[in-house]
């Protein structure tokens, strides 16, 4: 009998699944290939008891990864909001931050920034001050603590998938304790099934929110990788670029030297940061040809 269900956890190749009655099935995927990635509808059968087989991916409406030259590394899949989360301590990356905004833009995923640790106000205003060139684009930050006001981002996950990404420190455990009272289940149970009890988070995990919404853990990102995307969709991350695209002198411009280039000319005029060009450039060097 072919069930669907929800991918709730990945380690390697192996995967545990959520079935429709609620309970969890760990599965192997059946093709040798396919990789899946939190959040991914499947259709299943029952091996055992205790097993089952994933026979297919269902189409996925978003997909977030990150890659280098050699591989991908998924992160998770149909999710509707990413939410970055940054903290006042440890200091943040800001190219991070960008990388990942320019990911979910670029699968075309609202995004929130949270600024969590606020409780350490000497820590806040170099933390306002990174924040600063985010808040101008007009990325949505919500400022809290988690171990004090988490639930102030409950409303932002509503009706939402939501998957956390950002460095490891940021508080994002600590959020989705906070936020899931089962939370701690969850993660035994996730443990048990997919690498006999060693309590680690080295996966992603997928938690039910009441009200329709979900929520992905996903481990701390050192960096994020953008290899697979193209120039065209690296240049429809910055979204400050997008009302100037379109309108370079070359149509396969790659807004370096090109003469007539209408980014650099924005750049030149103020409407552009440097720095966002600066990340720009960064980013295009390491895209895949196109
Ligand atoms: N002061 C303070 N510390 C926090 C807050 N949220 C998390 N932490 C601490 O930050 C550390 C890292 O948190 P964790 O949730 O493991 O971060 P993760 O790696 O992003 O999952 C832990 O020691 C937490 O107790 C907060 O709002 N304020
Ligand atoms: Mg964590
Ligand atoms: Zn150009």
């Amino acid at each position: 009998m072919k069930l669907e269900g929800t991918v709730i956890a990945a380690h390697g190749r192996h995967y545990l699944v959520e079935l429709p009655d609620g309970g969890t099935l760990p599965c192997f995927p059946r093709g040798k290939k396919s990789e899946l990635a939190c959040g991914d509808r499947v259709s299943v059968a029952r091996s055992s008891a205790t097993q089952g087989v994933i026979d297919a991916v269902l189409p996925r409406r978003t997909l977030l990864y990150r890659s280098n030259e050699f591989r991908q590394k998924l992160i998770a899949a149909n999710v509707t909001r990413v939410v970055v989360v940054v903290a006042t301590e440890p200091s943040f990356s800001e190219e991070l931050v960008t990388r990942c905004l320019v990911a979910a833009e670029s699968q075309d995923i609202g995004v929130l920034i949270v600024l969590n640790k606020c409780d350490l106000a000497d820590r806040l205003p170099a933390a306002e001050a990174a924040l600063a060139p985010f808040s101008r684009l007009g990325y949505p930050i919500l400022r809290l603590s988690a171990r004090a006001c988490a639930e102030a981002l409950r409303p932002h996950l509503a009706g939402q998938t939501g998957v956390f990404v950002g460095q490891s420190g940021m508080g994002k455990s600590t959020l989705i304790n906070a936020l899931v009272p089962e939370a701690n289940a969850r993660t035994r149970e996730i443990s048990e099934a997919l690498d006999s009890g060693r309590h680690t988070t080295t996966h992603a995990a997928l938690y039910r929110l009441p009200g329709d919404s979900s929520l992905i853990d996903s481990p701390g990102l050192q960096e994020f990788g953008l290899h697979h995307l193209s120039v065209s969709e690296i240049e429809h991350g910055f979204r400050e670029f997008r009302p100037w695209l379109g309108s370079c002198r070359f149509r396969n411009c790659r807004h370096d030297r090109e003469p007539g280039c209408a980014i650099r000319a924005a750049v030149e005029a103020g409407g552009i940061a440097a720095s966002r060009y600066a990340a720009f450039r960064a980013l295009r060097g390491e895209s895949r040809p196109s």
